[in-house]
């Protein structure tokens, strides 16, 4: 079974086979984690989006779906783009939130990632409540049947780090 593990920090520091990126459709970068991960990563990763937009991803990528592409500089082998809901009062968007995840594992599955770190997708710009996106996060990860080893959750800030070891020692 997969061992979930948290810490508090930057996603860009964490040395994984595997980072996951809150990004957008457009995959050409914005803000938060996306803006993170392409300054530190350097142009490659930007490079590599571009041809997935040139190629496969021509109206660019749906919410809930993941693709890889490489890491750059950043201390792991690739990024997995996914596509977070944005966060809705009237519609309930939580299936497409778990798809994220289930998307990006199903992806490292097929890099053979053994070590994959995620952000709480959607918690930011997003406007997704953290606790509801960290039991998403937390259910939809232990049901995956992924064959990644471990997987780290990267809370950027304390509250967020708390909210997702209540949620972990709650179920
Ligand atoms: N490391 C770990 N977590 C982080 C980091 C970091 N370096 N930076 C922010 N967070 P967000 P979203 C946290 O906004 O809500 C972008 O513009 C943050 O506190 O990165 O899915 C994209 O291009 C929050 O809890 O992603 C999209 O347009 C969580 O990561 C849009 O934002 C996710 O915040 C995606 O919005």
């Amino acid at each position: 079974m997969v061992n979930i593990t948290l810490v508090q920090g930057d996603i860009t520091q964490v040395p994984v086979d595997a980072v996951v990126n809150a990004a957008n459709s457009s995959l050409l970068g914005g803000g938060g984690v996306d803006g993170a991960i392409h300054r530190r990563g350097g142009p490659e990763i930007l490079d590599a989006c571009r041809a997935l937009r040139a190629s496969r991803y021509g109206k660019g990528l749906p919410t809930g779906r993941a693709v890889a592409t490489t890491a750059g500089r950043l201390p792991a082998q690739w990024v997995i783009h996914t596509v977070g809901p944005v966060w809705s009062r009237e519609e309930d968007r939580s299936e497409l939130l778990a798809s994220c995840y289930r998307e990006s594992l199903r992806v490292a599955d097929e890099l053979g990632a053994a070590t994959v770190a995620f952000p709480a997708i959607s918690t930011g710009v997003y406007g997704w409540p953290m606790d509801d996106g960290a039991r998403i996060a937390v259910e939809t990860v232990r049901t995956s049947g992924t064959a990644v080893e471990e997987v780290r959750f990267v809370l950027f800030d304390e509250p967020a780090y708390r909210t997702f070891a209540a949620r972990i020692s709650a179920s």
